[in-house]
């Protein structure tokens, strides 16, 4: 088997530059032609209803039904799938789901509370924290049906208190994948339909007779379905638009070579456009990586997916410096980050960027995909530097909670009387004047 042709960069060399620009460019030019296709679905579904959604069903995904309700899964159906699958599934289902609840009760403890303090005057001040009352989550079908981001998506919401949580799920010529109703099934999803598309998107964000409107829409899909997200974005919310995985390692060289190598194979074989790079300030070490690479490859059934998206998009990079490293890292705000050293923490701070951070050799990037417990649905594409991974808030919302006392009434009653005036709004500051003792002026 030919070696992998993997992209090797060093900071030293006077190209570095212009060489690190190509493995950060992106490719996001957005597809004209599926912008319109999406459109047309998103108002036939939005003006027809039901009747859209099965045409689409039956055109798309070969999947003939009498009516919409007849491509629902029932609570039972999902359960009867938990319960044909084999018991060690269940159990590391089970086993996976707990941990990922766990940590986001974590987090709603943290973060999800509502707070509320008084002031001098008495008046009290705060935030109410609420859960969102039904939200949609859409599965992919096909080639990235995960069961691990059922879990992902679901369990979040179910702890932040959604009381309705519809699930989608396109189901090309009527094939269920098990794993994934049994996936529903655990963590708790109150409907799902074998619907799939931007025309679920369309029926989840408009509602149909059958299918109910919700308020946030999550989870990944294919271009189609990150289209219609788009589209319905305003009227209802969104979690993001995910691109392919990505996986950055800073590796000091500590760790065995093959460990680091079948990690960055990880997110390779998710997608031919998916991005692997190493991040290293010891060449003999990227020497033996890249060894590993050329002897483990071979073996791996999705061989050629690693291998396109290694030779596509993935880099090798040697550094003069374990901090050099970070920095880089930093600039490329990677999905997750492992941190690949004997000595993690003493790295972690100087790292900023990233949707997830692996701390340390045993910390494999698989484990957080599946049950260690934090999201595994993190910010892609260097959108690292300014948003987080999906979790409990984003199922949540605030609002402002204000109760001003007499004795506030009067001090800021002066304050917004006085704004108003100089912004011309005279029944703003007769409002805030019909409060005051002394009466207006
Ligand atoms: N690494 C993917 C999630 C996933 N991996 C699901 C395996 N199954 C995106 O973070
Ligand atoms: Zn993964």
């Amino acid at each position: 088997m030919m070696s992998v042709q993997i992209r090797q960069l060093a900071t030293t060399t006077p190209d570095f530059e212009a060489e690190f620009q190509r493995v950060l460019h992106w490719a996001a030019e957005t597809d004209h032609a599926i912008e319109t296709r999406v459109a047309e679905i998103l108002a036939d579904v939005r003006a027809r209803g039901d009747a859209a959604v099965l045409e689409y069903t039956a055109r798309f995904d070969g999947l003939n039904a009498a009516s919409v309700a007849a491509l629902e899964l029932s609570p039972a159906e999902l359960k009867a799938a938990f319960e044909a699958i084999p018991a060690s599934q269940r159990e590391a289902l089970q086993a996976a789901a707990q941990r990922v609840r766990a940590y986001h009760e974590r987090q709603l403890e943290a973060c999800g509370r509502s707070w509320s303090y008084r002031d001098e005057d008495g008046t009290l001040l705060g935030q109410k924290v609420t859960p969102l009352d039904r939200v949609g989550i859409y599965v992919p079908g096909g080639k990235a049906a995960y069961p691990s981001s059922v879990l992902m998506n679901a369990i979040p919401a179910h702890v932040a208190g959604v009381s309705e949580i519809i699930m989608v799920v396109p189901t090309p010529k009527g094939e269920k994948n098990l794993l994934v109703l049994a996936a529903a099934h655990v963590a708790g999803v109150s409907r799902a339909f074998t619907v799939g598309g931007a025309q679920a998107v369309a029926a989840l964000a408009y509602g149909t007779a059958t299918i109910p409107k919700v308020d946030k829409i999550t989870g990944p899909g294919n271009a189609y379905v990150a289209s219609a997200k788009k589209h319905v974005f305003g009227t209802v919310g969104i979690d993001m638009i995910a691109g392919p995985s990505e996986i950055l390692v800073l590796a000091d060289g500590s760790t065995p070579a093959d460990w680091v190598a079948m990690d960055l194979f990880s997110q390779a074989e998710h997608d031919e456009l998916a991005q692997s790079i190493l991040l290293c300030p010891d060449a003999g070490y990227i020497a033996q990586v890249k060894a590993a690479i050329d002897r483990l490859l071979p073996d791996m059934p999705r061989k050629d997916v690693i291998r396109a998206s290694l030779e596509g998009r993935g880099a090798l990079i040697l550094t003069r410096s374990m901090e050099e490293a970070c920095e880089i890292s930093n600039r490329i705000a990677p999905e997750h980050l492992e941190v690949s050293s004997q000595e993690p923490s003493r790295w972690e701070p100087l790292l900023r960027h990233a949707g997830a951070i692996f701390l340390g050799a045993y910390t494999s990037e698989s484990l957080g995909d599946y049950c260690a417990g934090p999201n595994h649905v993190l910010p892609t594409s260097g959108t690292a530097r300014f948003s987080s991974p999906l979790g409990v808030y984003d199922f949540q919302k605030r609002s402002s909670l204000i109760e001003v006392s007499e004795q506030g009434a009067q001090v800021l009653g002066t304050i917004a009387a006085e704004l108003a005036y100089g912004e011309g709004l005279q029944a703003h500051a007769r409002a805030a004047e019909f409060r005051l003792k002394g009466g207006t002026r």
